[in-house]
Parts: C-alpha cells; structure tokens; sequence
C-alpha cells in the first residue's frame, strides 16, 4: 500500500511538487473496494510547470551522448528486475489482473529499457550510395524535443516504458500523465526515475483525468503526443494534434479482434488460444478477442467445449497464483460491460454463458466490495447487422460465428469491424495459414496461438481505426525522432547528381 498519510505530490524538474489546485482523487483496489492511495490532480498550471522544465532539460539532455543517456535507463531495469514480485503485486492490487500478469506487466517493462538501452550502442541510421563518387550521404535522427506521454491503466507498467524508453535514449524529455485508475504505479515509477538521479526536468510526472491529459496535448511546446488508450481518445488526441503544423501524435488504440478456427484447426490448441485470447485481463486488453470465427464442421464440438471453460473459469482474488480472471478495472467498465450484454440480447444473441452477475458464492471471500464479472457468451449470425460485432466492448464479452465455405470467408468476416489491432488463426493447413496472414487487416498476427502477448522487440501497432501509423514499443523510434537525409560533398567542386549543370553562367 502507498504511504496513506500524505497525498502524493507531481514529480516536475526533479522535485515532488504539491498541485496549484487543491483537488484530489483516490486510487482503490478494483478488487476489494479498498482505498490505495490519494493523489494530488494535476492542473493545466502543473503542466505548464512541468514543460517548461521539460523545455529547460532539453538541449543539455540532447547534448549527452546516446550510450551516457542509456546508463540512467539501465539503472531502472536494474530496479524493475530487483523490485519484480513488489511492484507486480501493485499492478494487481491497482488494475485487478492476476499476479503472473501483473508481473509480466513489469518484466514487458524491463524488456522495453533493455531493448532502448541496448539500441544506444546499436547503429542508427544507414549510409546512403550517391550518384556522385564524392558525395557521401547518411540517415540521421535528432529528437523532437518535449514529448507528452499519456497512458493506460491495462499495462500501467509496460506501457509508460513502451513510451518513455527509447524516447528518452533518443534524447528527448518527457511530461508523462498515467490512468487515473493506476497513479500508484506512476508514482512508484517517478520514484525509480528519482532513485536513478535522472536529471531535473527530463522526466516529469503530473497526475490526474482527461483535462490534465488535454492540457498536456494542447500544450504549444509539446510538439509530440505518444497515446495508447481508447479510439474515442485517440482519435480525438490524432485530430487535434495533427491540424497543427509540425506537431505529431501516435496514437494506439483498441481493437475488435478475432480469432479465426478453420475446419483443420486441431480442436485443443483452439480452445486454448481462444480462452486466452478472450479471458486474459478479464478480457481487457486491446488485443483481446471478442469474436470466435469457427468453421462450420468443427463449430458444434468447438462451441461446447468453449462454453465449459467459461462456465467454470478460475475467478478470484488476483494476487491468488490459482485465479485466471481477476475483478474488472472500476464501476465504469462493469457497466459498459452489462450494456452490451443487453444490447447483444437485443440485437439477437443466443446467450450460451451469462456469468455477467455472480453469485455470492462466486466472489472471494472480502472482496465484495470488488467489480467482479465472469464471462458472457453468445452466438450471432457473423452477417447480423449488430453493434455488438463491431464495436469494442473490453471485457469477457465473446461472440461465437459460424461460418461455411473456404478461408476468405472467414477472413471477409474478420476484417467487417473499422478497427485492425491483433487476430490469429488456427489451422493445421499452411495455405490457410498464409492466406490469413496476407489478407487478415490486422497489425499483429498470429497463428496457432492467442493473438494476445506481443513481445516488445517487435512494432505493436494497429491499422484501419486501431492506430495511426507510428507503431510503438520498439518502432516508437518513429515517432520522436526527425530524420536528415545528410549529405556531404568530399570534393573541390560542386558536382550534381542527375545530370542537373553545376555551371554557373553570366552574360560575360
Ligand atoms: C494491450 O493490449 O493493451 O500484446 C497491450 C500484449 C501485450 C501488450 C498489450 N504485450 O498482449
């Protein structure tokens, strides 16, 4: 539990700063209701603070070299390894996900500073032939200077790395705002940049809700906004930002993932990847599945077994090594969650599971007080004009399609959703297998697998409504650097390439 006493303060230019406002909030254990921590919420003052001493940090970070920026980055991998199992246990009693996922949240994190440490000692950029024999030209990258970092609280660890981590190697400074759900994770984060002695005003941290978050985006001196969150959000963070000449967001969002099961799926390696895809995180992830595409001939026996698991899945206390679903994150999202449960009954859902409302008994013993949901299960015809199918619930909200006919059947259901984050298919047949994985409109595919667990030495991003283009984790690279196309003339004279005349000609 955080210190109770006080209430946590911003981390701006090196200091823990109290808030010009007086307002606070709580953070509470989705799990049990109880209260974590109370943190002062930032205003469009602190943030101002916050990037001007970002602004301030900038050239003398700038002028550091990549390998002395990277030794403050592995002074926190350093950290996140040795506090492993301590600040697992805060992702889980902050956002609800069971204990294995709450420390993989924090080795995703490790996994991320290693690789944008490591890369400091890698080449960058490459070295270009020139049309002329005495010209040399190069690819290079500058940072863009202050970048705003707005997060989730699903991956309250991973993703701020996901982030933070090359940008900073690359030589940019940071103004980062964590989920209101997760503050103790971004204060147990600021702490590490504290310990590792990080210079004033390179990282800085405010807390707070969507108008914090704004202010941040608004901000004249923040040329980049980096987003990971929801598609209403983002969308409008990609709008804004991106009428405003020179200045950049990338923006990562949800999905409307599916996993495909053709007829020469092996049947146990189908259920897996489908309830691990569907369940995991009680379903709240970006990339979870919420839609099973099944072949008509394996449908009945698929179906079946599916619906076991979900009647029977593991709920629990999530820091219980034996529970796989653990509360959802707040109030909000349980009734999200119930609201398209209805509204898939409305538009014609044959219900097969409905744990939507546990029993008493279901719910672990002193943790009433939690947002506990199990898994609702339902079958639809994968041509039903129905939200349900399209829109993205984010939750154990799982809807089964059968179809007939070949492979680009499934895959002309699996791409009828605006969104294009994860999927996966599961075939025995290497045909179907790249038929998928040539036409499925996703940005991270898998196959025989769930279409969760991206590694981060691989781009995460989406198409279509899930992202804009510039894919985080390792190619968020993209995102915070300028590239200069350099070249440079070896020669005594000017010589031009594409036969254009270096001659200057004077009436004389
Ligand atoms: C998210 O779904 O919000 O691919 C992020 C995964 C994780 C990250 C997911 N590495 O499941």
């Amino acid at each position: 539990m955080s210190n109770q006493s006080q209430i946590h303060r911003q981390y701006i230019d090196g200091e823990w700063r109290s808030s010009d406002g007086g307002e606070s909030f709580v953070s509470e254990n989705p799990a049990t209701g109880e209260m974590l921590g109370r943190f002062q919420e930032g205003t469009a003052t602190d943030v101002n603070r916050a990037v001007s001493a970002a602004t301030r940090a900038f050239p003398d970070w700038r002028g550091l070299s990549y390998i002395d920026r990277a030794e403050y980055l592995w002074g926190i991998f350093e950290e996140l390894r040795d506090r492993h199992r301590e600040l697992g246990e805060i992702v889980t009693m902050e956002c609800g996900k069971e204990i294995s996922e709450g420390k993989a949240d924090v080795t995703e994190a490790w996994h991320m500073v290693e690789w944008a440490a490591g890369n400091a000692r890698h080449p960058h950029g490459e070295v270009v032939p020139s049309e002329i024999a005495g010209k040399d030209s190069y690819m290079r990258r500058k940072p863009r200077g202050v970048v705003g970092c707005i997060t989730p609280w699903n991956f309250p660890v991973a993703i701020p790395f996901w982030h933070m981590a090359v940008t900073l190697v690359e030589g940019n400074t940071v103004v980062w705002k964590p989920a209101e759900q997760t503050p103790w994770c971004g204060q147990a984060l600021a702490e590490l940049f504290d310990a590792v002695g990080v210079p004033n005003g390179v990282f800085n941290l405010v807390q707070g809700f969507g108008e914090t978050g704004a202010a941040l985006v608004d901000h004249d001196d923040v040329d980049t906004v980096l987003f990971t969150g929801s598609a209403e959000v983002g969308h409008q963070i990609a709008g804004k930002v991106g009428s405003e000449p020179g200045k950049l967001a990338a923006c990562e969002m949800g999905g409307k993932n599916a996993v495909v099961i053709t007829e020469h799926a092996d049947l146990d390696i189908a259920i897996h990847s489908a309830v691990m895809s569907s369940f995991k995180t009680t379903g709240q992830r970006c990339v979870s599945s919420e839609r099973l595409i099944v072949h008509a001939d394996i449908y009945d026996a698929f179906r079946d077994a599916f619906a076991d698991v979900a009647r029977d899945i593991a709920l629990g206390d999530p820091l219980d090594d034996r529970t796989f679903m653990g509360p959802m994150v707040d109030a909000d999202q349980v009734e999200k969650f119930s609201e398209y449960n209805e509204l898939a009954k409305a538009e014609g859902a044959d219900v097969l599971v409905d744990r939507s409302q546990l029993d008493d008994a279901e719910i672990p013993d002193g943790h009433e007080a939690g947002y506990w949901v199990g898994p609702f299960v339902y079958e639809l015809d994968p041509d039903a004009d129905a939200r349900v199918l399209r829109e993205e619930v984010f939750g154990p909200h799982v809807a089964l399609l059968e179809y007939e006919g070949d492979i680009d059947r499934a895959i002309e259901i699996h791409n009828d959703t605006e969104y294009g984050l994860a999927g996966s298919i599961i075939s025995e047949d290497y045909r179907q297998i790249n038929r998928y994985r040539d036409y499925a409109e996703v940005g991270l595919g898998y196959a025989n697998l769930p279409c969760i667990g991206a590694e981060v030495q691989l781009p995460f991003g989406g198409v279509k409504k899930s992202g804009n283009g510039y894919p985080s984790a390792r190619e968020v690279i993209e995102a915070v650097t300028e590239r200069t196309a350099w070249t440079l003339n070896n020669g005594s004279e000017i010589q031009m390439a594409q036969g254009l005349s270096a001659d200057i000609k004077t009436g004389e």
